[in-house]
Parts: C-alpha cells; structure tokens; sequence
C-alpha cells in the first residue's frame, strides 16, 4: 500500500487521534461506549448546579451499582468480575463527567471494597461486598489523619483490646464519602501491626461531619471521621493483614484508576476548547485559525494521547498480572500533571466563558488539584520512582 493510500484510508477522529481505540477488543469498546452514554445522559446535565451547590449527584451510587460499576474488577460477591482495562475506561469516562464522579466509584470499589475483599473473612465479605456493588451500602475509607497524609505511618488513630472487643480512639480528616457511607473502612495503629476496622455508621462514640469551604470537586462529599472510645465487636477487624501493606494496597488498585480517569479529564477540557475554538470568531475569524491557539490545541491532543497510551499499556501490564507500584506511580505522575497543563491551557481558549460552569473545564481544573494531591502527592509518587531508580529512599 502507498504512503498515500494509507494517509487517505485512514480517518483522523481529533479526540482520539492514534485510534487508540482500534485497540480495544469489542468488549472494552462496548463498557466505553455505555459509560460514556450514561456520563452523557445522567452526569453532565446535572454536574454543573451539583458542583456549585457542594453537593454529589444522590442518583449515582444506584445508578452505578445497577450499570455494575461498582468494584467492577473483583470477582464474585456480586461483582462484574471485570478486567483491569474495562475498568480503567469506566473510570476514564466517569472522569470525563467530573473527577468527583470516578472519586465516588473509586473509594467505593478500589478502596472500601477491594480491602473487605482481600483482607476481610468470608463473613465481612458476604455482608457487604454485594450491598456495596449495588451501590444500596456506601462505603468510605479512613487513612489520612491531620498530622498524617503523606506518611501514613505516623497515624495516631488506635485500638486496643478490651476482652473479645476493641476500643477505637482517634480522628481522620479528607475522607471522601464519610459522610454518607454506611460503612468505614479504618485503619488504626494496634499492639499488633496497623490493621482495618469495618465501623458502621451509627455505631456509638463514631461521628463524621462533612469538612465545608472547598473550591475543588465540589460535588463529592469529603469529611471527617472522629472515634471516642467506640466499642467494636472481635469480627470487625479485617482479619487478613497488620501493616501498612493493607492500606497501601487498596491505593494501588484506586491509583491505577486515577491513571484513567485523568485521561477522561483531559480529553474533556481539549474537546471543550476545540469546539469553542472552532465557533467562536475574532477578528473576523474562527479562533482555530489562529496560530498559537492550533499550538494549544496540538499540545493538547498530543497529552490526551499519550496519556490515553499510558493508562492502556498499564492496563494490559495489570491485567498479565505484572504491573508493579511504581508503574503506577509514573503513570499517575504523568497523567495528572498533562491532565492540568490541558485544562489550564483549554481555560485559555475559552476566554472570559472559561471561568464558568456552563463549561466544564473550571471545574475540571479545580478538581485536578485535588487529583494531583489525594491518592499520593506528585512528590510521593516522583520519591517512589526516584527510589526505584537509584535504590535509595529519599522520604525521610
Ligand atoms: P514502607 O515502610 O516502605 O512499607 C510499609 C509496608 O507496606 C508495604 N508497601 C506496600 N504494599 C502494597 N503496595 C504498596 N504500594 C506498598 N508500599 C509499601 C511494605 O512492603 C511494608 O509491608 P510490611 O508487611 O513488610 O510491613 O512504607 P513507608 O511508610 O515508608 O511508605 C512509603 C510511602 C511514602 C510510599 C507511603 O507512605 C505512601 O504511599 N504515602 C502516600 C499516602 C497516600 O497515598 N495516601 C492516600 C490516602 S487515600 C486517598 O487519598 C483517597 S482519595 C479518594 C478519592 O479518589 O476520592
Ligand atoms: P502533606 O502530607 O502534609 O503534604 C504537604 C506537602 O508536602 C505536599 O506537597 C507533599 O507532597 C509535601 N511533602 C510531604 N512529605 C514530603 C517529602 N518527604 N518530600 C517532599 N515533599 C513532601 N485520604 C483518605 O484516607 N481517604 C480519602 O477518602 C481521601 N479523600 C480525599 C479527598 C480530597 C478531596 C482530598 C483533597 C484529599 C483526600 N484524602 C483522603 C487525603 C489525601 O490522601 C491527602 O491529602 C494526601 O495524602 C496528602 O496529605 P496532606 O494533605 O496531609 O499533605
């Protein structure tokens, strides 16, 4: 075939330029297209006036549940059984509605789920893990305390032994969904390692008031959780760990969906900014014609591809049982950062209207610097493979 033929048969789609897609086997194809119908239908209609109330969309956690969203990659329990990539591009297209919408299916599924899951007894997990993939049980997860984000190790929070109880003391800050979760998954300091306490809400001496006064994912509840002397029966302990390798793991799992779902944000604000672009006309023009706004727009496509590139090729490493932590360390570093430098640089063409919500990069350029923070820092994630490349730990 000649150079030519070849340029001419093939049709350039702007929001996926490398025809990522032709990548995906039919099945993947198909999750992308049912995520991103339901983003369509039941997110962006209502994301706007959600954001600016503070408030998370109350229809979701169902509507998830019933699209079998919810800890869609475990197996059994009622759950899809699904493979990495499908979830990641669940998680890319959520994130293409509002960082706060994968932030919701993320907690609930990598995190809450995926610790009753592989460290909880065959009792925890037939409780709540079907609940929860229905999305009728919320569930949140409590690690970062006040004088502990970064260095997790240095938690206060914890429990002891009183006969067959535990008695749980402490506090959590930033916990996404704590308010309205049925259920928290908390991880306590113990005289035997660092271990995960299934706490229903409701249970005495546990409160969890929601934290006000943010100006990014705004519609996602974030709160606080506090414990006074709260009493717990022996079987709320998760039985299968005592180190920070619990918690540490759930992160991979909700990490590598962040690696996705950065993606679907950026590809968001790029396909915001060309469309402006091409309508809105000064000096007597489209501003699409211009020269340096085609730079930003060029610069966006290539970051939205490459990024898109990154989270497949780390979803195929997961799904052969190979990707390593630090993998996803470069990942959620290179995404989120594009993912920003795309949404700063598509604020710009959008002029004075880039300000506002009936457009959705503001909201998605706020949202990302909670991205670029939960989940690990960048800086964590930069010492993480500053380590893995030099053998030496710069953390402390
Ligand atoms: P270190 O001493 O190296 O290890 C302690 C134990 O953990 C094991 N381990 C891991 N296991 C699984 N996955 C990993 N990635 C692991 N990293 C370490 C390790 O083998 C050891 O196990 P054991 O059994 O021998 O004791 O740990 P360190 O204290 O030096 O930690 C290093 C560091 C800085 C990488 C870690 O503390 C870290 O990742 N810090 C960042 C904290 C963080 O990401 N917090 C996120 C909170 S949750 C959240 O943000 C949710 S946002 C929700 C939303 O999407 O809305
Ligand atoms: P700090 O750890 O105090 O860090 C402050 C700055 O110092 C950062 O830039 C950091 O990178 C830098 N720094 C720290 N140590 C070093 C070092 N050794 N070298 C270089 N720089 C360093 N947590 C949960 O447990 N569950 C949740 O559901 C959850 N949801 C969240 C939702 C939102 C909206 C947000 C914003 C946060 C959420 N978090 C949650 C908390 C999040 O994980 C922490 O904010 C994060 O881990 C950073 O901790 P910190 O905010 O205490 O910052």
């Amino acid at each position: 075939m000649s150079a030519t033929a070849t340029a001419t048969t093939i049709s350039l789609d702007p929001l996926d330029f490398l025809n990522v897609r032709s990548l995906l086997s039919d099945e993947e194809r198909l999750v992308q297209e049912t995520v991103r119908n339901y983003v369509r239908d039941r997110v962006t209609p209502f994301i706007g006036a959600a954001y600016e109330a503070g408030e998370p969309l109350a229809h979701l956690p169902l509507e998830l549940g019933e699209l079998n969203l919810l800890g869609m990659h475990l197996e059994g329990y009622g759950c899809a059984g699904a493979s990495a990539v499908a979830y990641g591009i669940a998680c890319m297209e959520l994130e293409a509605g509002d960082s706060g919408v994968r932030s919701f299916c993320s907690v609930q599924g990598s995190l809450a789920m995926y610790a009753i899951w592989a460290f909880g007894s065959e009792e925890q997990k037939q409780r709540w893990l079907p609940e929860m993939a229905a999305g009728r049980a919320i569930g949140c997860f409590g690690l970062t305390e006040p004088d502990a984000g970064s260095n997790p190790a240095g938690m206060r929070t914890h429990a002891r032994r009183d006969g067959d109880d535990w008695i749980l003391n402490g506090s959590k800050m930033w916990i996404t969904n704590g308010s309205v979760a049925e259920i928290a998954v908390v991880w306590a300091r113990t005289d035997e390692g660092v271990r995960g306490f299934l706490v229903p809400a409701g249970t005495p001496g546990f409160a969890a008031p929601v934290m006000h006064g943010k100006l990014s994912l705004r519609a996602s509840i974030t709160s606080e959780l506090t414990f006074d002397d709260v009493r717990l029966p022996a079987d709320a302990v998760l039985p299968g760990v005592s180190s920070l390798r619990g918690p540490l793991s759930c992160l991979n799992e909700a990490r590598y969906g962040i690696v996705w779902g950065a993606a679907g944000a950026a590809r968001a604000c790029y396909e915001a900014a060309l469309d402006y672009s091409i309508n809105r006309k000064q000096f007597d023009k489209p501003i699409a014609g211009f020269q340096l706004t085609q730079k930003k727009l060029s610069e966006m496509a290539v970051a939205v591809n490459t990024s898109t590139l990154l989270a497949l090729h780390l979803g195929r490493l997961k799904d052969q049982g190979i990707l390593r932590t630090e993998h996803v360390s470069i990942g959620k570093m290179h995404n989120v950062r594009a993912a920003l430098e795309v949404a700063r640089s598509a604020r710009s063409v959008l002029g004075a209207n880039g300000i506002t919500l009936e457009y959705p990069v503001m909201r998605h350029a706020n949202n990302l610097e909670s991205v670029f923070t939960y989940e690990g820092t960048d800086e964590m994630h930069t010492l993480i493979v500053g380590q893995a490349v030099t053998g030496l730990s710069a953390f402390a």
